[in-house]
């Protein structure tokens, strides 16, 4: 109750911010798109990670209204880059399971979109494997109305759970992530090496696009090239920074 009180506090004060962190496109070496990631800047408590508040905020319900604030956010952010006439790329926010179940995500991002006159293709969502595999039906129907919304859909952190490729080729997603536990030790283990490359040729044989996460070295990066991953993400290219500094790397191409 006590962080129920301090998340909507948050909220009411302007305590959360966006991060960006950049995904590069491996194809042409430019950032292609960015992951939104939350940050709460807490006066007494300081900077608290969305690792700590978000499965929380998931218990006591506070996620949606804080996930309605990040789509606004971030759809507020790209207009406003549009308005100013700089390039933009899509962004990706993540989606919370109740956020995707219980509230109505969808007429709250159609809501945004229109608000700030922005086109959908600029907003793409991640939604993890286990999120959709709760109530795999439900996720379908929801997922084919994103779709004709528009929006972009990765599959995040696959490899964790316990589904095939090929049974996810059910769900309209655009892009797969290959979960960070997968490409820290790409390099080292032959078998998380055969996992990832498996990935990449099955989700390419079903017309989706692959993202690497938590990419933190060059030998990650040239062995992912080598596999024609589409799309890199991790400290090895940037951190998540905020939303000036994205914009400078933007504007700067790299
Ligand atoms: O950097 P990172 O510490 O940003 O994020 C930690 C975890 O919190 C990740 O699992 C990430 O998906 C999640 N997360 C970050 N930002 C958001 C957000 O805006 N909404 C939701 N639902 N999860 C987020
Ligand atoms: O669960 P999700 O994939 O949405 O979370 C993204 C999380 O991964 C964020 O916490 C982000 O800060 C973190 N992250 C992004 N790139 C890297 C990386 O190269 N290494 C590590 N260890 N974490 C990363
Ligand atoms: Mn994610
Ligand atoms: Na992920």
């Amino acid at each position: 109750a006590e962080l129920e009180r301090l998340l909507k506090e948050a909220v009411d004060m302007g305590q959360f911010t966006m991060f960006y962190q950049p995904k590069v496109d491996l194809r042409t070496g430019q950032i292609g798109g960015a992951e939104a990631l939350i940050r709460w800047q807490h006066p007494v408590m300081g900077t608290v990670s969305p690792d700590r508040f978000i499965p929380l905020a998931e218990e006591t319900g506070m996620v949606v209204p804080i996930g309605d604030w990040v789509i606004q956010a971030v759809c507020a952010q790209q207009a406003q880059w549009q308005r100013e006439g700089q390039r933009i790329v899509p962004i990706a926010v993540n989606l919370s399971a109740l956020q995707f179940r219980e509230s109505n995500v969808l007429q709250t991002i159609s809501g945004a979109l229109e608000q700030h006159g922005l086109d959908p293709r600029w907003l793409e969502v991640e939604l993890t494997e286990s999120l959709v595999m709760h109530d795999p039906e439900a996720a379908q129907q929801t997922m084919r109305q994103f779709g004709e919304l528009g929006l972009r859909i990765s599959l995040d952190d696959f490899g964790t759970g316990y589904s095939s490729l090929a049974y996810l080729k059910r769900f309209p997603f655009h892009y797969v992530k290959i979960d960070r536990a997968f490409v820290t030790e790409l390099t080292n283990n032959p078998d998380d090496a055969a996992i990832a490359t498996a990935i990449i040729a099955m989700a390419h044989s079903l017309r989706m696009s692959v993202i690497a996460e938590g990419v933190e070295t060059e030998a990650q990066m040239q062995f992912l090239r080598s596999r024609h991953c589409d799309y890199l993400q991790g400290f090895y290219f940037s951190r998540p920074v905020p939303a000036e500094k994205f914009n400078k790397m933007v504007q700067d191409g790299n």
